[in-house]
């Protein structure tokens, strides 16, 4: 008797049409074969899948470039199809299920023609922790597989934990013909299932991430009780050996992955990594919230990643190691055979390649390395890494930070007065739009807790869902909004950033042990200057005097801003929210 697994499997072979099936057991050899398969036999748009790179200096490292329309998550093409387009909301692209399933039918009949079918099992969790997801992945890219093993717990065991059960999540993946106007992305929240096809890139394709951890798990907290988030998870080790663990939600490439991995440059500090893009939060027993990193992995942005920016990921990257890395879209350099992108420091290299393969030179006025080109790297290699990461019951939390990208505006950084003021603050939460989706880069837009684009259902369900775990937590955490970008009339970023943020992070930790005060401002609680640690740091009074300016007519803006944003919610809105804007509009009078 074929098991739920295999029927479903087979269900979909049928209709994909594979010229084979690869049950993928998660080994070391396995992966090293699927390399081997990418770089010698696979082809994509008649392009090798994988190139090797130079394992002197990055170890088991290879270089793959993807079709030139699909590098990027595409929000556009991303639906969530619950039965009715309310439960979605204004937040999401919605279908009726049917005609999703009528629609991806047709451009999946045989897509996966003369291709393999891996089929990958894998959990979201630790194996042990209470709150792991079991999950299975079809996809006929060994990129994605390679991907999916670097990023996720994968492995065969898994098989034996899924048995005869029907209770893992499902995701159909091909990258079709990648033809963006064949191109899909689609969830069935009612079904654990996601199935997506035209693309292979990686928050459209490494369905474990986004779509499950995300956008069905949302969907999922919400009938269970606890929160899916697109949230670094850090540690922050004071001078005493005390850790306070803080999860940070910003959008993409907004700072995450360069957050998570911080060299601190006060002496005694130290912040060890738990995760760089997405968090897990239940209320634990002791009325606490408490973080797991579903992954295992960082699908990050190279492009300014450098021994300045980010040394910790640097070595990382350079790490001897078993785990294959991978770099996406990223510029080749001929002469050392290094994967190499602007921002990364030092002369630019005589002899290069851009992310197409195609010779470049500086003068030519165009990028090298696309702007979201990417490495995949195993959370294992970075030499922060937390001693609690295998913990399966997480870390217990004691701040969050609600953050965007912002050159007006918003003060480096500014407290909630209580939970319910915090989720006004999440909510309110709006930034630049960035390389990381295919859409015009820059402009603001609202992104309540950085989970615009990932919220599985209506937010205004979500800001709701968000103040009744409140009531849940007796030893809530801290809000906090934060904001690297601000900048002055010239352009200049105002604040240093990167290893500087640590700064802010030493006041968050003080104010969660009630050691400083704050000042009131209309808009939330404010640092006293005296009271961050500015030691050793070339910032002018001026320049820090504007990074916490408030500027009332800006901010009225804003808070019109946030207004028409939250009408389109309409009566789903929780008056609790509106309550809180029109108190903060009235302070702001
Ligand atoms: P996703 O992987 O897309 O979710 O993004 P992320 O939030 O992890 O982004 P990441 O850390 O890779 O940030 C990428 C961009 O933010 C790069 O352009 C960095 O140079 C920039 N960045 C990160 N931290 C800072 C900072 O403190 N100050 C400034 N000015 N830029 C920063
Ligand atoms: C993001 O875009 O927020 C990412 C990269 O973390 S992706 O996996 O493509 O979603
Ligand atoms: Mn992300």
């Amino acid at each position: 008797m074929a098991t739920p697994l295999e029927k479903w499997v087979d269900e979909q072979a049928r209709l994909t049409k594979p010229k084979k099936i690869w049950w993928c057991d998660g080994s070391e050899e396995e992966a090293h074969r699927l390399i081997e398969i990418g770089i010698k036999e696979e082809r994509i748009a008649g392009r090798p899948i994988f190139y090797e790179l130079n394992h002197r200096t990055f170890p088991n490292s290879y270089l793959h470039r993807s079709h030139p329309t699909d590098v990027a998550r595409t929000e556009h093409l991303t639906y969530i199809c619950h039965p009715d387009k309310e439960t979605a909301g204004p937040n999401n692209n919605w279908m009726a299920p049917k005609e999703a399933k009528r629609i991806l039918t047709k451009l999946s009949d045989g897509c996966m023609r003369s291709r393999t079918m891996y089929v990958l099992p894998y959990m979201m969790g630790h194996p042990e922790s209470p709150y792991a997801k079991a999950c299975v992945q079809l996809t006929d890219s060994s990129y994605v597989a390679i991907s999916m093993r670097i990023m996720t717990r994968m492995g065969k065991d898994l098989l034996e934990k899924i048995k005869d059960s029907d209770d893992f999540v499902k995701g159909l993946h091909s990258v079709g013909d990648l033809d963006p106007k064949r191109r899909f992305i689609i969830h069935f929240p009612e079904e654990n299932f996601v199935w997506s096809i035209g693309s292979g890139y990686g928050g459209n394709a490494l369905l474990g991430k986004k779509c499950f951890s995300l956008r069905i798990a949302s969907w999922l907290g919400l009938r269970e009780g606890w929160l899916a988030e697109h949230m670094v998870i850090i540690g922050i080790e004071d001078p005493k050996g005390n850790i306070t663990y803080v999860t940070a939600a910003l959008p993409s490439a907004c700072g995450k992955t360069n957050l998570a991995m911080l060299e601190s440059s006060l002496t005694g500090y130290k912040v060890w990594t738990l995760g760089d893009d997405i968090a897990w939060l239940n209320v634990g027993p002791d009325g606490r919230l408490w973080a797991i990193n579903p992954e295992i992995g960082f699908f990050g942005v190279a492009r300014g990643t450098s021994p300045k920016t980010n040394p910790n990921m640097m070595k990382a990257l350079k790490k001897e190691k078993f785990y294959p890395t991978l770099f996406t879209n990223t510029a080749l350099n001929l002469d050392t055979n290094e994967p190499w992108w602007e921002g990364m420091d030092g002369p630019v290299p005589n002899s290069i390649v851009d992310w197409q393969g195609t010779p470049w030179d500086s003068s030519q006025g165009t990028q090298a390395a696309h702007p979201n080109s990417r490495f995949t790297v195993s959370i294992y290699h970075a030499p922060t890494l937390s001693s609690e990461f295998d913990n399966p019951k997480g870390v217990p939390i004691s701040a969050i930070l609600f953050g965007g990208k912002r050159m007006h505006v918003k003060p480096l950084v500014v407290e909630g007065f209580d939970w319910q003021n915090s989720i006004f603050l999440g909510s309110r939460m709006g930034s630049e739009t960035t390389a990381a989706a295919t859409h015009e880069v820059g402009v603001v837009r609202r992104d309540p807790m950085a989970m615009l684009p990932f919220c599985g259902y209506n937010m205004a369900d979500y800001f709701r869902h968000w103040l009744n775990i409140g009531k849940r937590l007796t030893n809530p955490p801290k809000i906090f909004s934060v904001n690297w970008f601000r900048t002055d009339a010239q352009g200049n970023y105002l604040w240093p950033g990167f290893r500087e943020n640590i700064r802010v992070l030493k006041w968050v930790v003080d104010r969660v042990n009630n050691r400083v005060d704050a000042a009131r401002a209309p808009i939330g609680l404010i640092p006293y200057l005296k009271d961050l640690d500015l030691e050793g740091l070339n910032i002018s009074r001026e320049n820090l005097e504007r990074l916490f300016e408030i500027d009332v007519k800006e901010w009225q803006k804003e808070a019109e801003d946030i207004e028409i944003f939250f009408r389109s919610f309409g009566e789903r809105m929780p008056k609790e929210i509106w309550q809180e804007l029109n108190e903060m509009k009235e302070k702001l009078r």
